[in-house]
């Protein structure tokens, strides 16, 4: 081996080295996280931390390019930044020492404040990162001296080095077998030390099988659901989208697990009396059920942010009327456990004509914990980021000038109700069918307004109407139908919406940001 390679595989091997302190660090900080304290994991704390910072037009990017896997995507671009970081900081260690301690030094410093900022953070918090930093430094100590006892030992040239007689053997061997056994058994016992320790703490969350041992009391009234209210097509979305196909959309990186048995509902603000609710004295109060088509303001023409459900839950109107809301308070600032905001004015939460909720149930049982376990606001014809606040801890009665909620700053308009629209289920974009009589079929939605009719264009033909389902109530989508006779060739399909005050869906596309998307959806369809 020349110099100069021997050189470079050194500085490799302290990259290596680097690494393995850090997966070293962060199996300990997981491990010290479960034992002491539980939701302060470093690295989802930094993820948070990440989700929380990053700018908008990024995490609309992730969001279209990841959909549902954006927070996968997060987590993996985090290692990814973790393994060049922690490389850089075992090859300075080697070169220039101790910058290599000093990096995880910071790192540690950074996990520090993430964990402890985090909303509902334990005394405890810091532990964790501390714990994971030093056993991350020592590691990258120890690893560093055996890289530079096997490096001295490999520059002394063979033939002058006597086998010493208490180290018998190659001295140059022993030291790097010395440096790869402790790199060996510090990388493995981390990744499994790591790995279980991450799936111990999800797994034990006792909240899943709280959930599932829950019983809710019956709905005292129940939605009827008319005749023809859900059409019978292939391919079309059902009337009511199953819990595990709803669309899920949040900053929470990991769910936010928390018992109906210490949940509390705090009403403060500008109210007579602040009010404090278990989940007992909520669900006594009585359920009820609600047909309410939820949509995300994340959702573009044509896509797939949004669903119908049926909840149970209590008006949220009753629950205020109990604190007493000031005339001069015109929002209510709901709070997440996880921290996260929203503002909704507070007149659509009063208003007795709209069936704002808490909602316990979602189609026959509890909230799923990722949807917002023990519970959560769904308010009918505004977007879920100003109204539908999952794991709602605090509803603040205060006003628009005062204060300002989590997506506001963001980017994104403190009020938004939903833009009524519509969209095409079948056949799918970019599907080829085959020609003759098919179904092109969807949903349209206009909530607290209702859907007067459903038009459809092929190509540059009329506009024709669709059949509509029978609606449950003005709050939920309708499915709707044309049947096509289909001609060979690709052809262009467009669905417009015209609500029940006459209005025509909006034509000019407008992006997600501020306040929701606009336009009509066509879709390309080839025809065989
Ligand atoms: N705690 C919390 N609640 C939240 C959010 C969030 O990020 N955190 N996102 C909101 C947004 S943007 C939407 S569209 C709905 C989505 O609800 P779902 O995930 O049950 O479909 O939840 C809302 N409630
Ligand atoms: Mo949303």
């Amino acid at each position: 081996m020349t110099e100069r390679n021997r050189r470079g595989a050194f500085i490799f091997f302290a990259a290596v080295a680097g690494v393995i302190s850090a997966l070293v660090f962060l199996a300990a900080a997981e491990l010290s996280a479960l034992l002491l304290a539980r939701d302060s994991s470093p690295l989802l704390a930094v993820g948070s931390f990440v989700i929380d910072v990053v700018p908008q037009p990024l995490k609309e990017f992730a969001i279209s390019t990841f959909g549902e896997f954006d927070k996968i995507a997060l987590l993996l671009g985090l290692g990814l930044a973790v393994v060049i970081a922690s490389a850089a900081a075992g090859m300075l260690q080697l070169l220039r020492p101790p910058i290599g301690v000093l990096m995880l030094g910071i790192a540690g410093a950074a996990c520090v404040a993430a964990t402890t900022t985090r909303a509902g953070a334990t005394p405890l918090a810091f532990l964790p990162s501390v714990i994971g930093a030093v056993a991350g430094a020592v590691v990258l100590v120890l690893l560093c001296r055996r890289l530079v006892a096997w490096r001295r030992a490999a520059s002394v040239p063979s033939d002058v080095v006597e086998p010493a007689a208490d180290r018998p053997g190659d001295p140059v061997a022993i030291d790097r077998r010395r440096f790869f056994a402790l790199a060996g058994i510090a990388g493995a016992s981390a990744l499994i030390a790591g790995i279980t320790a991450r799936a111990v703490n999800a797994a034990t969350s006792s909240v899943a099988a709280i959930r599932k041992g829950l019983r809710l009391p019956a709905a005292r009234t129940s939605v009827t659901i008319p005749e023809g209210a859900e059409l019978d097509i292939p391919g079309i979305s059902p009337l009511f989208t199953p819990n595990a196909d709803f669309y899920r959309v949040d900053t929470a990186l990991t769910v936010p697990t928390v018992d109906p048995a210490t949940w509390r509902l705090v009403i403060d603000g500008m109210v007579d009396q602040r009010i404090e609710l278990t989940f007992d004295e909520l669900v006594a109060m009585g359920l009820d059920e609600y047909a309410i088509t939820l949509t995300c303001v994340s959702n573009f023409v044509g896509g797939d942010l949004v669903g119908n459900a049926m909840w149970l839950g209590v008006p949220i109107r009753d629950v205020l009327r109990l604190a007493g809301p000031h005339a001069d308070a015109d929002m209510v600032l709901s709070r997440s456990v996880d921290g996260y905001t929203a503002s909704t004015p507070l007149s659509a939460l009063t208003d007795d004509g709209l069936d704002a909720i808490l909602a316990v149930g979602m189609n026959g049982e509890p909230l799923p914990l990722d949807h917002g376990f023990p519970v959560r606001m769904v308010v009918p014809g505004l977007y879920g980021y100003v109204s539908a606040t999952k794991w709602v801890t605090e509803l603040t009665v205060t006003t628009f000038e005062k204060d300002e909620a989590y997506w506001t700053p963001r980017g994104y308009s403190a009020e938004a109700p939903i833009k009524f629209s519509s969209r095409i289920d079948t056949p799918k974009i970019g599907k080829t069918v085959g020609a003759g009589r098919i179904p092109i079929a969807g949903v349209a939605w206009a909530q607290t307004v209702g859907i007067e009719a459903v038009e459809v264009r092929i190509d540059d033909g009329d506009w024709q109407r669709a059949n509509l389902s029978t609606p449950i109530n003005a709050d939920t989508w309708v499915q709707w139908v044309l049947e096509w006779d289909a001609e060979p060739g690709n052809h262009y399909v467009s669905v417009r919406a015209i609500n029940k005050n006459g209005d025509m869906q909006v034509e000019e596309a407008a992006p997600i940001a501020p306040d929701g998307s606009t336009g009509w959806q066509r879709s390309l369809i080839a025809v065989e």
